[in-house]
């Protein structure tokens, strides 16, 4: 009997120790939620256009978790067309990832499909359609799951879901773009011509890139006629002076970066992509497509205060305003100076005419597809740092329209907090201010040069204010090389690194894109062991 008893009583507590040892179970709450994707004219800022809507609106609505719970999110297919919705950035059964033909067989129209997956994460995240275009069109909403044990640094928490509009169809948008035309330039103001470059000082570096056949370049390569943030060009958010207010920033956009500003003081960032990230405060900073940020802002005592991101074309904006009363409204971004060529210190590599140039390795070895070199790393002395600054850059020059920043060497966001002596300078040769609001503010609209016929209205030489992509701290880089984790990230040491080499490249004319000399849709798996 008491030997029966004891057996129990070890039952039990493996029994324990089994169910408190699988996060969620105990606790575990199922959260439904239900999709409807539809075909419907949507108007923005009176402009009506061809959208696809999410329970009738754009953006979709917030899906709110807990860490823990297990979602079970229906969507139905009401258009004439296939879908698919992807939880970006959530940690899913490959069955439950959305990606058509890959993970799961497209939502074809009328029908039904339910997702239910475990959530294993918190934090901020997003949703959207990965079939064709339709992101493009409005299907995208926004994920935000609470942690566990809960969180206390803010005293409310708002979503801030950024994203670009056209009223144009995406695939005609997509037809243009293949065709390599300056049509959206000129749409938007950043056309170039040797005349223009001789007015901005820039003659040199204008036949530089003549004579590498590169075309002109610019930031973005579609003209909009909006940025959205929440769905609206403008859109308001209740605070109350005194409170600190958590703003969770996601780009939703097709192709858009933009530059993120607070006129009520610098932006705490406490997350990045949905993980907690050592605290760090920047007055200005860019956000790439489909990334997410977490901010802390102080609400001033008195006034509505602007939260403005910029597209980072400077083409437009969308503009969120924190607390009531009298308006105080971020400063205007300088256009790019997009006749200044990108400093080649470090890119030499990219302006070789062969693929030896380019990818440092033979070019028999490249020809025959050899990229995948175990141990070259070792051989060539690299350090891991190297290696990556180098990708980084060989990145930025091929695809100049999403640039990334090397690491380390480039990156300025931290000069826009502490007055530098550049900044003086700065101030002498008439630039203003980062922290100074003007008086004049530039368009929300995106398109605004097409009917004007004005000699050289169009061409980036007559705009008022230029700078340089990190080179002047107006226009920072993305935050990267400050963001520091939490816990360490880096490899184990004893395991051995097998270094795969990736080389991004495109045809900005054609509008294609290349993994290792190969077009996008002809290239292979990479197959790697475990261990
Ligand atoms: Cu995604």
């Amino acid at each position: 009997m008491i030997r029966k008893l004891k057996i129990q009583h070890i039952w039990l507590s493996a029994m324990f120790l089994l169910v408190s040892a699988i996060p969620g179970v105990g606790w575990t709450e199922t959260v439904n939620y239900e999709l409807t994707i539809a075909q419907k004219k949507v108007t923005i800022s009176g402009t009506t256009a061809e959208g696809m809507t999410l329970n009738g609106s754009i953006p979709g609505p917030t899906l709110r978790f807990k860490e823990g719970d297990t979602a079970r999110i229906q969507v139905h297919n009401r258009m004439s067309v296939a879908t698919s919705i992807h939880w970006h950035g959530l940690l899913v059964p490959p069955n439950m990832d959305g990606v058509p033909y890959v993970s799961f067989p497209p939502i074809q129209p009328g029908a039904t499909f339910t997702y239910e997956f475990p959530i294993r994460q918190s934090g901020t995240y997003w949703y959207h359609s990965h079939s064709n275009l339709q992101e493009q069109s409005g299907v995208y909403g926004s994920i935000v799951i609470e942690p566990q044990h809960g969180d206390r640094r803010a005293d409310s928490d708002h979503v801030i879901l950024l994203s670009d509009w056209t009223t144009e169809d995406p695939h005609s948008v997509l037809r243009s773009l293949k065709r390599g035309s300056e049509w959206y330039a000129l749409d938007k103001g950043s056309s170039q011509s040797i005349l223009g470059a001789a007015i901005v000082g820039k003659l040199g570096d204008y036949f530089v890139r003549e004579l590498q056949r590169m075309p002109a370049m610019d930031i973005a390569d579609v003209a909009y006629d909006y940025f959205l943030a929440n769905g609206q060009p403008e859109t308001n958010i209740k605070a109350t002076g005194g409170e600190t207010v958590r703003l969770r920033i996601i780009n939703g956009s097709a192709t858009t970066y933009f530059h993120l500003e607070y006129a009520g003081g610098p932006m705490k960032i406490i997350a990045a992509d949905g993980l907690d990230v050592q605290p760090i405060a920047q007055q200005r900073f860019l956000i790439s497509v489909a990334e997410t940020y977490d901010v802390l802002v102080k609400i001033p005592q008195n006034g509505a205060y602007e939260f403005r991101a910029t597209a980072q074309d400077a083409s437009g904006y969308a503009s969120v305003w924190l607390g009531g009363g009298q308006r105080y409204p971020a400063p205007d971004i300088p256009q790019p100076n997009l006749y200044q060529n990108v400093s080649r210190g470090n890119q030499a590599p990219i302006w070789a005419l062969t693929p030896n140039g380019t990818m440092g390795m033979p070019d028999d070895k490249i020809v025959s597809g050899k990229f995948d070199q175990p141990g070259m790393m070792g051989m060539q002395g690299m350090s891991m740092t190297q290696g990556l600054d180098d990708t980084a850059s060989s990145v930025s020059m091929s695809m100049p329209s999403k640039k990334e920043p090397a690491p380390d060497r480039h990156e300025m966001a931290g000069a826009i907090m502490n007055k530098t002596p550049e900044m003086d300078t700065m101030k002498k040769t008439g630039h203003g201010t980062p922290d100074m609001p003007s008086a004049q503010h530039q368009k929300r609209k995106g398109k605004k040069y097409a009917k004007d016929f004005r000699f050289l209205a169009a061409d980036v030489s007559s705009r008022k204010d230029l700078a340089a992509d990190g080179m002047d701290p107006r226009r920072p880089w993305a935050p990267y090389a400050k963001l520091r984790a939490l816990e360490p990230t880096s490899f184990e040491t004893d395991k051995p690194i097998r270094e795969i080499r990736l080389t991004l490249d495109g045809d900005m004319e054609r509008y294609v894109w290349f993994l290792n000399n190969k077009a996008l849709s002809e290239s292979d798996v990479i197959r790697i062991r475990a261990g």
